[in-house]
């Protein structure tokens, strides 16, 4: 079903808290994965608040569905959204990536309530996201399972792996998201270890592919829809995204993949966070 007018406005006002958010946690941070968190903002924001089922108050719940950064080093995005969610108490943020935090840079979920996997090396998410999908059927539970891949992070054969392993599986409540923003630590990933042609090599291996716009909420809403209706195929989103998206002067920069931001930086982003909203 479409989004109606309120499910489009609250998403978007969701997205800014969040963008908002995440320049305030890399602030207290002293530096983080800025970047990357910004290009997958809007599909976190939507799987949270229109499509995943969860309980804040009882995050173990055995139905639940499961969301995995594979991306994990961009924590620093998903933190203040479970935070947001009730999962945990916002100011602890404040202590993000400090020595005795339950916050490190790559999420711990032994630490952080609500958090389904740790990551942060890559390309274990989606292995690990593929054997919660294959748990469901062995339990006989119906929850879907979400993961976020990176583009630069499909260099890693393990993913390779899984995609095979899925769909000879048909594993259909699996759902990869790639968070196509075609740039990784040090570069353009075309240039670092090209992917391309993405959406075939992912058809190759069994899977069928929906591109869209990572940014916008009705392609994601349909998107989405589209993939928790397959069958036998399963299906993975190629979300193309903007690193940094929603600040300019971060937007599609490698040097912003890391950053330190001070107080004027803070400032800075903030208003161009409200500019572009
Ligand atoms: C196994 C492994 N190798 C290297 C790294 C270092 N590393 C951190 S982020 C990154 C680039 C990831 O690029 P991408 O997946 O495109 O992430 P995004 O641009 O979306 O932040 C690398 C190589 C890592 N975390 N794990």
């Amino acid at each position: 079903m479409p989004l109606s007018d309120n499910e489009l406005k609250n998403l978007k006002k969701e997205a800014v808290k969040l963008r908002n958010d995440i320049v305030d946690v890399t602030f207290w941070a002293g530096g983080a994965h800025i970047g990357g968190a910004m290009s997958m903002v809007d599909i976190l924001t939507i799987l949270y608040n229109k499509f995943m089922k969860y309980d804040s108050s009882n995050p173990d719940l055995e139905d639940r569905d499961r969301f995995v950064l594979s991306k994990g080093h961009a924590g620093v995005g998903l933190a203040p959204l479970l935070a947001n969610k009730g999962f945990f108490d916002k100011e602890t943020l404040k202590t993000f990536n400090q020595f005795n935090s339950p916050f490190g840079m790559h999420l711990d979920s032994l630490k952080v309530r609500g958090l389904d996997a740790s990551t942060g090396s890559l390309g274990h998410g989606l292995p690990i996201s593929l054997g919660m999908a294959l748990a469901a059927r062995v339990k006989g539970l119906d929850y879907k399972t979400y993961c976020v891949i990176g583009d630069g992070e499909m260099n890693e054969g393990s993913n390779w792996e899984a995609i095979m392993a899925a769909a000879h599986y048909k594993v259909t409540s699996l759902i990869p998201i790639v968070d196509f923003n075609k740039r990784m630590i040090d570069g353009e990933v075309k240039d670092i270890m090209s992917i391309d042609p993405l959406a075939d090599k992912w058809k190759a291996f069994g899977f069928d592919v929906i591109e869209i716009n990572g940014h916008d909420f009705n392609q994601l809403n349909d998107a989405i829809e589209k993939a928790n209706a397959a069958v036998d195929r399963p299906m993975v989103i190629i979300a193309n995204t903007i690193k940094g998206k929603g600040i300019d002067f971060m937007e599609d920069e490698t040097k912003w993949h890391y950053g330190s931001i001070d107080s004027t930086v803070v400032e800075k982003a903030k208003a161009s966070i409200a500019a572009n909203s």
